[in-house]
């Protein structure tokens, strides 16, 4: 009995270790990160992603904006109202640019990385709102 307990111990505390490494906190799946409409601005204005990941952009202004890609509209979210939100699914790799139609001045940068080059690149405002197992 105190042979097990001594070997629950050591597994315990390897978890523990592994946890504290980073080697057990990185979830698997896709995440979503939510980036704020704020007092005219897009908050983190920079944001950096996995493919796979859904930026979910709220609004919390009074007024309407867009999430609209810079050159091409290659996304566009459309009018997004006072207190609505609008969800981007990223995919592939890439630099997404965009910007407010409505206000040119507010603009944004989405970077779609894999995890080894994206690992501590996020601002602490880049809110992580849940991870699938
Ligand atoms: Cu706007």
């Amino acid at each position: 009995m105190k042979r097990l307990s001594i070997t629950l111990s050591a597994v315990a505390l390897l978890s523990i270790l592994a946890y504290g490494l980073g080697l057990a906190a990185e979830p698997a799946g896709p995440k979503t990160y939510i980036v704020r409409i704020e007092s005219m601005k897009f908050m983190p204005n920079m944001i950096s992603v996995r493919p796979g990941d859904t930026v979910e952009f709220f609004n919390t202004d009074l007024v309407p904006h867009t999430v609209t890609e810079r050159s091409t509209r290659a996304f566009d979210s459309g009018m997004i109202n006072a207190k609505a939100t609008w969800k981007l699914v990223t995919d592939e790799e890439g630099t997404l640019l965009y910007r407010c139609i409505y206000h040119p001045d507010m603009m944004g940068t989405i970077v779609v990385e894999t995890a080894a080059k994206n690992a501590a690149r996020n601002t602490p405002a880049a809110v992580e709102l849940c991870g699938a197992p």
